[in-house]
């Protein structure tokens, strides 16, 4: 059975990976892709996650969610992602052939969760976590529905928007604070596991020697990243986050994992947005959360590449 999930992401180069494993592999099933102001305002994100899907030909809804953080004032990563939230030089992306749907994706996340079978639909959070807090207090019968959130954000030994702060929890920490705190099981792919997911010539030259169209997207993507993270953080070969949260869905043996207790700073003059990790003793037996620890790396690659394979055999 492959399993249920919604993609609630601000696309975003690597969203937009994250987008093409989901829609790629069997293991699978997108149910639907909510977007949330982050990488860029809501209304980019929404028209970008619309492009990726007219490229791949994904065919599941798209509803938009929040456009801003619960408390703090909208903060954008152009300086990673452009100023459309998803810039390629050298590839000419689409006008968008795919709808948004009417319905806010904070309801559509609630709905859908309370229609499945309990314990059938996953949540991957890829951007802020500003719906899924939204969606929590606004139903919380979903806590104990969901199989489980498996998120990219956070990091246990760095930041990237903060020496200590991811950027999806460090612009929207009180939605953060919500999402980590709920009894839910809780996986967090971050910065320690996604600094692994890094874009080598080896793995540029494997996608691109598929020869579509999706392919050359995908690579499109892997430059501008290259060329952003460089300029911006330092990287040699840029680190590709949101697809690690599928890729550990799909095989939980290409990204290992380790149960910690979770918590989100809001008060640190330093520190606010850190994702803290207690791993002073073995965790206590209700522990909800874990988090991911080391990629394999070739596989990773490898599912990815399959992917844009199998969404390039049916696209535009
Ligand atoms: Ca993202």
């Amino acid at each position: 059975m492959a399993q249920k999930i919604i993609l609630d992401c601000d696309p975003g180069h690597d969203d937009a990976v994250a987008i093409l494993l989901a829609a790629g592999n069997p293991e699978i099933d997108l149910l639907g892709i909510t977007t949330v102001g982050g990488n860029q305002t809501l209304d980019k994100v929404t028209y970008n996650a619309r492009q990726v899907m007219t490229i791949a030909g994904v065919d599941c809804p798209i509803h938009a969610g929040a456009t801003r953080p619960l408390v703090k004032d909208v903060e954008t990563a152009g300086d990673i992602h452009g100023d459309t939230g998803m810039e390629i030089h050298g590839y000419e992306l689409p006008t968008p052939t795919v709808e948004v749907a009417d319905q806010h994706a904070v309801d559509f996340i609630i709905e859908t969760v309370m229609a499945n079978e309990p314990g059938t639909v996953t949540l991957v959070p890829t951007g802020p976590l500003t719906n899924i807090a939204l969606a929590v207090r606004l139903e919380p019968r979903i806590v104990e529905r969901v199989k489980e959130v498996v998120l990219m954000g956070g990091g246990y030994h760095t930041g990237n928007w903060s020496p200590v702060a991811e950027f999806n929890i460090k612009i929207d920490p009180e939605a953060a604070h919500i999402v980590f705190n709920e009894p839910w099981p809780l996986t967090m792919v971050g910065l320690d596991l996604t600094h692994q997911a890094l874009t080598t010539a080896e793995v540029e030259a494997q996608i691109k020697a598929i020869g579509s169209d999706v392919a050359d997207f995908t690579v499109g993507l892997f430059h501008a990243f290259r060329d952003n993270y460089k300029d911006a953080q330092g990287f040699d070969d840029p680190p590709v986050h949101d697809p690690c949260t599928i890729a550990y869905l799909i095989d939980p043996s290409i990204v290992s994992t380790q149960k910690v207790p979770l918590d989100v700073e809001l008060q640190g003059a330093l520190t606010t947005g850190m994702t803290v990790a207690d791993f002073r003793a073995p965790a206590p037996p209700d522990c909800h959360t874990q988090v991911a620890v080391n990629l394999d790396h070739k596989r990773f690659w490898d599912l990815v590449t399959d992917a844009v394979r199998s969404v390039s055999s049916r696209s535009r």
